[in-house]
């Protein structure tokens, strides 16, 4: 009883949080297959007090397989993904491989479930700091809509990887120790310079576009609209990486189409959205952090503000793990909307 399953990158940070989720949830499963890049092939993980050895990831490896879960960079999914499909699978793919092609469905479970319906065998799940703004703009635009968006983030260093998390390690006890920094991967591994993280703040996060902007700000640029399906929207990021190891913070400024919700409107909006935890009491001293965040399932949303000069503008900070809700469990909850709308065959 359940389904085939197969998770692509299973070794990567978040293809550990997939198992986890997967595991969490109870999702129901009838095989599981492990599968991974050649180099990190023969390696053992355990899932529900099972182990398994994680194969390397081959077209005949999605024979029989239903859900496909890729999160192991974006050329496996472009080479696989595709393979994956027409041998008969459904695959959510965490990468940017094909987020922004206009055959595939863009989701975010609690925004637009019933773009699930036009899905042609790719389903892509957008990126971690897109996931926890879009969830938390959402109960705001079904009420008031939506004009502008601007958002600067505070980006946790497991986005970039395992090895960029590694690196917050050991640079930061490094220079603790009184020795050199020696960046070797961020703010982008394959980009020509390298550096410190620890103690830091790097306004880059990918690589830079001819815009001026970063892949990074454009993926939320791009992602929002289409998510939201307001190609109308005026959006503007600047991502920025700090030395946290997990959990994505954003200052997010808003201006709504008709005017005059107050900050308990918009309380009352995000308490009742699904997903969305409201941590706001500052006379208490409550309000959302990186550090409180991990390893939980919401968006957690305070500081709401009203614009001190603009009647429909509102500021509040926006908190979630970015390898959950950012990824992994996002992925999971659409093959559970798949699952609910009768939408796999
Ligand atoms: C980061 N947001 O924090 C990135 C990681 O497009 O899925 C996610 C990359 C992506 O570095």
């Amino acid at each position: 009883n359940g389904y085939h399953i197969a998770v692509v990158g299973a070794t990567g940070a978040v293809g550990q949080q997939m198992l986890a989720t997967l595991e969490k949830r109870t999702f129901p499963i009838a095989s599981l297959k492990l599968l991974s890049s050649k180099r990190s092939a023969g390696k053992e993980l355990s899932f529900k007090g099972t182990t398994y050895t994680v194969e390397e990831a081959t077209p005949e490896s999605f024979e029989g397989v239903q859900i496909a879960l890729f999160s192991a960079g974006g050329s496996v999914s472009k080479a696989l993904a595709p393979e994956a499909v027409k041998r008969g699978a459904v695959v959510i793919d965490n990468t940017s491989a094909f987020r922004m092609d206009t055959e595939v469905p863009l989701v975010v479970p609690e925004v637009n479930p019933k773009d699930l319906e036009w899905n042609k065998g790719i389903i892509a799940n957008p990126n971690c700091s897109t996931i926890q703004m879009v969830a938390a703009l959402e109960p705001i635009r079904q009420k008031v809509g939506l004009k502008k968006v601007v958002v600067s983030t505070y980006q946790a260093v497991s986005g970039a990887g395992l090895e960029a998390v590694d690196e917050l390690k050991t640079q930061t006890a490094d220079l603790l120790a009184g020795k050199e920094a020696n960046p070797e991967i961020l703010p982008v591994g394959g980009d020509k310079k390298h550096y410190q993280i620890a103690f830091n703040a790097i306004p880059q996060i990918d690589v830079f576009q001819e815009n001026g902007y970063t892949f990074e700000e454009m993926k939320m640029i791009n992602e929002t609209k289409k998510i939201m399906n307001m190609a109308e929207l005026e959006v503007a990021a600047t991502c920025v990486r700090l030395p946290i190891e997990t959990g994505h913070s954003e200052s997010v400024y808003i201006e709504t189409e008709q005017e005059g919700l107050s900050v308990a409107d918009i309380k009352e909006l995000l308490n009742a959205a699904p997903g969305v935890t409201l941590q706001d009491d500052t006379a208490n001293q409550v309000y959302p952090m990186a550090a409180h965040a991990v390893g939980k399932d919401d968006v957690f949303v305070g500081r709401i503000r009203r614009d001190l000069d603009r009647a429909n503008g509102y500021h509040f900070w926006v908190v979630s793990d970015n390898l959950l809700k950012g990824a992994a469990l996002n992925s999971v909850q659409i093959a559970e909307s798949l699952i609910q709308q009768d939408l796999l065959s």
